[in-house]
C-alpha cells in the first residue's frame, strides 16, 4: 500500500477541535464564561427577539435591512448582540463609547439607525442626543434595549433590557440571512475615508467570510494560539473582526477586557494564560516600561499583533527585549488595514516577523495592490505610491453617499487607500506616509475636518485647520489645531488663548479628539487658489515650531 499525504500541514478541523463547551467569551473581571453553544443559543434568541419581540413589548419594530446601532463599552454581551443583529439581517452600526451626544448624534442620523442597544453607563448620552433631535422620552423609549446583561443594574426605570428579547424564541432556519444576499451589509462602522467627515462604511456578508478565510492563511497555525486577550475596543473594525469574528473561527476563546489598562491586562494574561493579544503601538509602548510587566508570569503570551497606526523597529525591539526579560518567547508582528478593507489587507507572518521589523508584511491572498504615485503611473519597487487595493474584502461603499464612493473605487474597483506604501524585492510592504487628512489618536480615527467645523463654533476663532503631529514619547499623532482669532490679538495673549480653546473642546467632543498637539494662533491658514487648506504647509510650520 502506498499512502500519500499533503505537503501542507495539519489543520484543525472544527467538528474535532472545539466543543461546544469550550469557552467563546469570557468577562475578565467576573470570569463569567459563554460556551460557544451558549453563544449560538443566545444570538438565536436574540435573534428572535430582536426581531419579533421589540415590537409586542413596546419597541419599535426592526425588519430585514433595518440599520441597529450598538453604543457600549467592551462587554460579553457584545458578540451576542453583534452576531444577533447579523443573523437577523440588520445592519449593525458601532459607535465610539467615548462619543459626546452631538457625535452620537451625526452616526445615528447618518445611518438612519432604528434602535440602540446602549450599555447603562452611556444611556444619558443616548438620551441628550434624543432630546437635541428632539424625540420625546415616550419615544425616545421605544428606540433603546440597554444592555445591562448579564450583569443587571437596578435602577434604570422601565426601559426595555436586553434579558426581555431572551428566551422567547429562536431565530429559525428559514428566517436567517439567505445566502443569495451575501452582498449585502452587515456593518456600518464610521471612517472618514480620504476627506470630510465619518462616513459609513458598508460591509458585507462575503467581505466578512473572505476576510476570515484570508486572515486564516497567514495567522499563526503552530498551536501556541490558544487564548485571546480582547484588549480593544469592539466598536472598532480592528477589534470587531479580529477579537469578536476571528478568534471563533479558530476555536480561541476571547478574554474580553471592558478597557484597556496595563495593569489588569497583565492579571488577566497571567489568570486565563493569555497566548495572543491584539495591540496598537502605545499599548506596545506602556509595556515596553510598565512594572506590571515584571510582576505577573506573563510566560504564556506569544504573540503580539499591532495594528491601525505605524510601529516602528526601535519600539518592536524594546518591547520584545522586554517582554523577553521576564522569560516570554514572544513575537511580535504587525498587520496593516482599514476600516472600508474589512479590515485586514497585509500581515507580517510570524517566520518573517522579528526579521523584517517596521514592515506590514505581503498582500493577504485574494487581494491585489498598486503603488500609484502623483501621476496616476504605477511607482517602481522601492519608490513610494498610493496603496490601492482590489478584493472580495473591499468595503461596497459608503452608505448614501455615492459622490464618496466614487472618489474612494474606480470603476475598475481599486480602492484608494490615501496611504503611500513601497514595496521590497520580497514582496513585502511599508508604509512610509499618509496622503489622506486622517489623524490617528492611538489608532482611533481624528478626523480633521470634523474637529474644524467644531472649532468654527467657537465665537472668537473665524478660521481653522487641523494636523497631526507625532509624539514619540506616546508612541500617536496628536491633533493640532492652528486658529485665526476674530479679535486681533497681542503676542502675549495668544498662549492664553490656545489653552482657553484645548478646554473649550473638551466637553464637545470624544477624548480621542482632544487637541493635545496644541493650538496656535495664526494671522491666515494657507490655502490654494480654490480655497483647500494647504496642510502640507502646517506641517513644515509644526516642524519648524519643533513639534512635528
Ligand atoms: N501602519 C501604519 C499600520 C497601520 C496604519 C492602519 O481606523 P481605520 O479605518 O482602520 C484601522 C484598522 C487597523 C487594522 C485592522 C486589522 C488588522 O489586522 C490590523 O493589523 C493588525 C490593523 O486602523 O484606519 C485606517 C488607517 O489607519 C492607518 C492607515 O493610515 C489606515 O489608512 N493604519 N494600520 N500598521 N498605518
Amino acid at each position: 500500500m502506498t499512502v500519500y499525504t499533503s505537503p501542507y500541514p495539519a489543520v484543525p478541523v472544527p467538528d474535532d477541535e472545539y466543543s461546544p463547551n469550550a469557552p467563546a467569551f469570557i468577562d475578565a473581571a467576573s470570569g463569567k464564561t459563554i460556551s460557544r453553544s451558549e453563544w449560538r443559543d443566545l444570538t438565536l434568541s436574540l435573534a428572535w427577539g430582536m426581531r419579533h419581540e421589540l415590537p409586542k413589548l413596546g419597541g419599535v419594530a426592526i425588519t430585514r435591512g433595518d440599520v441597529v446601532m450598538v453604543f457600549s463599552p467592551n462587554s460579553i454581551a457584545w458578540p451576542v448582540v453583534l452576531f444577533a443583529g447579523i443573523a437577523a439581517g440588520l445592519r449593525m452600526t458601532l459607535a465610539n463609547s467615548s462619543y459626546t451626544a452631538r457625535e452620537l448624534e451625526h452616526q445615528w442620523t447618518d445611518s438612519g439607525a432604528k434602535v440602540v442597544f446602549v450599555h447603562p453607563a452611556l444611556l444619558p448620552v443616548v438620551l441628550e442626543m434624543f432630546k437635541h433631535l428632539d424625540v420625546d422620552l415616550t419615544a425616545a423609549r421605544r428606540k433603546i434595549v440597554v444592555l445591562d446583561w448579564p450583569f443587571r443594574e437596578p435602577g434604570l426605570g422601565d426601559f426595555l433590557r436586553l434579558d426581555d428579547l431572551l428566551g422567547k424564541g429562536a431565530l429559525k432556519d428559514e428566517e436567517k440571512f439567505p445566502g443569495e444576499l451575501a452582498n449585502e451589509t452587515v456593518l456600518v462602522c464610521y471612517s472618514s475615508g480620504t476627506t470630510g467627515k465619518p462616513k459609513g462604511v458598508m460591509t458585507t456578508h462575503r467581505n466578512l467570510t473572505a476576510l476570515m478565510g484570508m486572515v486564516d492563511t497567514v495567522y499563526p497555525r503552530d498551536g501556541t494560539s490558544q487564548v485571546m486577550l480582547g484588549a480593544l475596543p469592539f466598536y472598532h473594525i480592528f477589534g470587531a473582526i479580529k477579537l469578536l469574528h476571528f478568534p471563533f473561527t479558530r476555536g480561541m476563546p476571547t478574554v474580553v477586557m471592558q478597557k484597556f489598562d496595563p495593569v489588569d491586562a497583565c492579571k488577566w494574561i497571567e489568570k486565563y494564560r493569555v497566548s495572543d493579544m491584539l495591540v496598537v503601538p502605545p499599548m506596545c509602548l506602556i509595556f515596553t516600561h510598565h512594572p506590571a510587566v515584571g510582576q505577573y508570569n506573563l510566560k504564556s503570551l506569544k504573540f503580539l499583533l499591532s495594528g491601525a497606526a505605524p510601529l516602528g523597529a526601535p519600539l518592536v525591539n524594546a518591547l520584545a527585549k522586554r517582554l523577553k526579560s521576564v522569560g516570554t518567547n514572544i513575537i511580535v508582528s504587525q498587520g496593516y488595514g482599514l476600516t472600508e478593507t474589512s479590515p485586514t489587507s497585509h500581515m507580517l507572518p510570524v517566520h518573517d516577523a522579528m526579521r523584517k521589523i517596521g514592515s506590514i508584511g505581503p498582500l493577504l491572498p485574494n487581494l491585489e495592490a498598486r503603488l500609484v504615485n502623483d501621476d496616476v503611473d504605477d511607482a517602481a519597487v522601492g519608490q513610494p505610491g498610493e496603496l490601492w487595493l482590489r478584493g472580495p474584502s473591499i468595503m461596497k461603499g459608503y452608505l448614501n453617499n455615492v459622490e464618496a464612493t466614487t472618489n474612494a473605487i474606480t470603476p475598475d474597483g481599486w480602492f484608494k487607500t490615501g496611504d503611500v506604501a513601497v514595496i521590497d524585492e520580497d514582496g513585502y510592504y511599508a508604509i512610509v506616509d499618509r496622503r489622506k487628512e486622517l489623524i490617528k489618536y492611538k489608532g482611533f480615527q481624528v478626523p480633521p475636518a470634523e474637529l474644524e467645523s467644531v472649532l468654527l463654533q467657537h465665537p472668537d476663532i473665524v478660521d481653522v485647520a487641523v494636523i497631526g503631529v507625532v509624539s514619540e514619547e506616546e508612541a500617536t499623532e496628536l491633533p493640532r489645531a492652528y486658529v485665526v482669532s476674530k479679535n486681533g490679538l497681542a503676542p502675549h495673549e495668544t498662549k492664553a488663548f490656545g489653552e482657553s480653546v484645548q478646554e473649550w473642546i473638551k466637553p464637545r467632543v470624544a477624548r480621542h479628539k482632544f487637541l493635545r498637539g496644541g493650538v496656535v494662533v495664526v494671522d491666515v491658514i494657507p490655502k490654494s487658489a480654490a480655497g483647500k487648506i494647504l496642510r502640507r504647509e502646517l506641517r513644515e510650520r509644526a516642524k519648524a515650531e519643533g513639534v512635528a
